[in-house]
């Protein structure tokens, strides 16, 4: 029997690439879709044939609860979340409902499903649990680089949020026995990458300037330090955490760190032109508490899950420019994208 996997945010960066990487390892891969949300308009579109789907929303206790009840899966990734963090300044509540209380209805439907009561400690649920924690809990960090110990000093309403994901996700490990995970990930990207993000905002305008459509490119805040690896490494250590005899919790990043201009700078590079002549440093793109500085110590993720990143950031600014100087070659209708590189 193939093992059985649920992805939650299956249409996400990390979905579609995790889904790719798990049906590559034989198993039977399901995603949770919302409501209208059709898979075939999305990044898993060539996907669709080889995915099950089935209807929730981390907002909906009772749909989840149907969806782990039909699915039965071995294996929980609940990736699903507003994941832009200037949105969760427009939208606290929100943003607090999916990504935090999203994690906690998560982790009830396994528990229901599973038939775990309190006090049911030592006893582990056969369903084990991944949830999708972020660098943004550091926020404004005590120390760097930043490892498993590191205290949280989250700096966005999203990032609050993430920290009650995290430690949800440690109680109920810790109350019931689950197999709960939380991976504490750095920011990772790639060409499927949402065009709000800055690392997609800067390639997508490299490639669109370099081909006369666009003359300028608004950024914010040029210093930040962020550790940037690419999504297709850091779904693997995804899978390999729930693989651990004991659940944890694992920081996993590159240990590389380097500026928003570090990332302008290489991105324009490498199609022969100057950032200098280009790049517009906009006051409203500054956030209100800015996350200054992030570097993932990885130390206990190399050793324990053998897991290292193959790609380093000069490479994955100019994979992600090749891939938009195609993507833009190819399409004349780029509405979506412009609409959200406002941001
Ligand atoms: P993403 O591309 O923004 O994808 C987010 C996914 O969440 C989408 O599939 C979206 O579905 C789904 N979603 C949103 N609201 C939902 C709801 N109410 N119920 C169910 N699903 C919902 O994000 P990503 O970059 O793949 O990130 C995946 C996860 O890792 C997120 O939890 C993010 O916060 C976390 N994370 C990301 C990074 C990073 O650098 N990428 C780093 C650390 C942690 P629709 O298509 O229906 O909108
Ligand atoms: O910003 C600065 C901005 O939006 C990175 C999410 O996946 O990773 C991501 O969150 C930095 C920030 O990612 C612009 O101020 C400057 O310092 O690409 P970002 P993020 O906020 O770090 C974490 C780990 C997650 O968990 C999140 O889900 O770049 N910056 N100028 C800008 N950022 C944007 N977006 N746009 C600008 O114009």
């Amino acid at each position: 029997m193939p093992r059985r996997a649920l992805i939650t945010g299956i249409t996400g960066q990390d979905g579609s690439y995790l889904a790719e990487y798990l049906l590559s390892l034989g198993y039977e891969v399901w995603g949770l879709v919302r409501g209208q949300a059709n898979p075939r308009q999305s990044r898993i579109s060539r996907l669709v044939s080889d995915l099950s789907f089935v209807y929730g929303d981390l907002m909906d206790q009772a749909s989840l609860v149907s969806a782990v009840d039909k699915v039965q899966p071995d294996e929980v990734y609940n990736l699903g979340a507003i994941s832009f963090v200037p949105m969760s300044w427009q939208q606290a509540e929100l943003v607090t409902e999916v990504n935090g209380m999203g994690v906690l209805r998560m982790l009830e439907a396994i528990r229901m499903v599973s038939g775990l009561t309190a006090p049911h400690r030592g006893t582990e649920a056969g369903i084990r649990f991944y949830q999708a924690s972020s660098s943004e809990m550091f926020g404004k960090a005590a120390e760097t680089p930043q490892s498993e110990n590191t205290g949280f000093h989250p700096r966005s309403p999203y990032g609050v949020a993430k920290v009650y994901g995290h430690f949800i996700t440690k109680n109920y490990r810790e109350s019931f026995g689950m197999y709960a995970v939380s991976g504490m990930l750095f920011n990772h990207e790639s060409p499927r990458r949402g065009a709000e993000f800055v690392t997609r905002k800067i390639s997508l305008a490299v490639a669109r300037i370099k081909l006369g459509h666009q003359d300028k490119l608004h950024l914010g805040n040029l210093d930040a330090v962020r550790d940037w690896g690419f999504a297709g490494d850091y779904v693997r250590a995804m899978h390999a955490m729930l693989q651990q005899e004991e659940p944890g919790d694992w920081v996993i990043g590159t240990g590389a760190m380097h500026t928003v201009r570090d990332a302008v700078e290489i991105a324009f590079d490498h199609v022969g032109l100057d950032w200098l002549d280009y790049v517009v440093v906009d006051p409203d793109l500054v956030r209100p508490a800015e996350v200054e500085i992030l570097c993932a110590d990885i130390k206990r993720a190399s050793a324990a899950l053998n897991w290292q990143p193959t790609v380093t950031f000069p490479e994955l600014m100019r994979m992600m420019v090749d891939s938009d100087i195609q993507q833009v070659g190819r399409e004349h209708e780029f509405g979506d994208l412009l609409l959200a590189a406002n941001w």
